[in-house]
């Protein structure tokens, strides 16, 4: 179809079907007292990492629009931004926490609590920062939620004209959709009743949170790469399979419950 977005969709709904998709809260129940040693805590993580990537498909299958791409495409997106999809989550859950990072409601770590992991205080470093760049722009809840859909459809710009697209449709059907989430994060500012020229710095100033947001992932990945060699991270098969193969364009990715 050339109408991914309804003319009905406005950006008042658009954002109310995308704050509709947001992910549940995970809860690791984790054994409180297991000490923090670099095995447990990378253990923990990639178990959260593991059930929010569950949700993560079902949140961008949700976002209006996603499930009208090919199978590939959906799964090519999702694979260019799954660690910027959870980081920006993270800095959200985060936000009121200076100093720490809120994995989960019952795993939070703090600064010197991540150096119990090699290599992870400088991405640590990196998250916090962030997240204080959220906390002194005061990012509201529909903004967040237009920025980690906009992660997801931009993921792939620089990409998409030479892998993926089979479909010739396929690339003006993502600009028209992020143009609509554009509009909605436009409208969503609007709300705040700020003068206009502000409005207009506000939106810069939200979008290059998101240079930060690829950056850190940037880094993240390597530091998942070399843990990956070091054995740490017991990866679960499928995941590890993800991982490794980094090109998953077989179609295993969308049916796991
Ligand atoms: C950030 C946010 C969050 O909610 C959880 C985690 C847990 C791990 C953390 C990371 C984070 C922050 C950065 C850290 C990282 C561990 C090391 C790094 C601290 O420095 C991430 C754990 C990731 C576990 C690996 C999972 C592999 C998934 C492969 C996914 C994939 O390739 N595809 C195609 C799946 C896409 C599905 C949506």
């Amino acid at each position: 179809s050339n109408a991914p977005l309804p003319p009905a969709l406005t950006p008042e709904h658009l954002i109310s079907r995308i704050m509709e998709a947001e992910p549940p809260e995970i809860y690791l129940m984790k054994d409180m007292n297991r000490p923090l040693t670099e095995a447990n805590v990378m253990m923990s993580l990639t178990n959260l990492a593991d059930k929010e990537l569950v949700h993560m498909i079902s949140w961008a299958k949700k976002i209006p629009g996603f499930v009208e791409f090919g199978l590939l495409e959906q799964v090519h997106l999702l694979e260019c931004c799954w660690l910027e999809v959870l980081m920006m989550g993270l800095m959200w859950r985060s936000v009121d926490h200076p100093g720490k990072l809120i994995f989960s409601p019952d795993l939070s770590l703090s600064r010197e609590e991540g150096n119990c992991v090699q290599g992870f205080s400088e991405i640590f470093d990196m998250l916090i920062a962030a997240t204080s760049r959220v906390r002194e722009l005061k990012l509201q809840r529909e903004e967040y939620v237009c920025l980690k859909a906009m992660i997801l459809l931009n993921s792939n710009m620089c990409l998409i004209s030479s892998v993926g697209s089979e479909e010739p449709q396929s690339r003006s059907k993502l600009l028209r959709l992020l143009d609509a989430v554009t509009d909605a994060l436009v409208w969503a500012i609007a709300k705040s009743g700020l003068p206009y020229r502000q409005q207009y710095t506000r939106l810069a100033h939200l979008l290059m949170l998101l240079s930060h947001v690829r950056h850190v992932s940037n880094k993240g990945m390597d530091h998942l790469h070399c843990m990956k060699m070091k054995n740490i991270v017991p990866l679960y098969d499928l995941l590890l399979e993800m991982l490794d193969a980094h090109i998953m364009h077989s179609s295993r990715l969308p049916p796991r419950p």
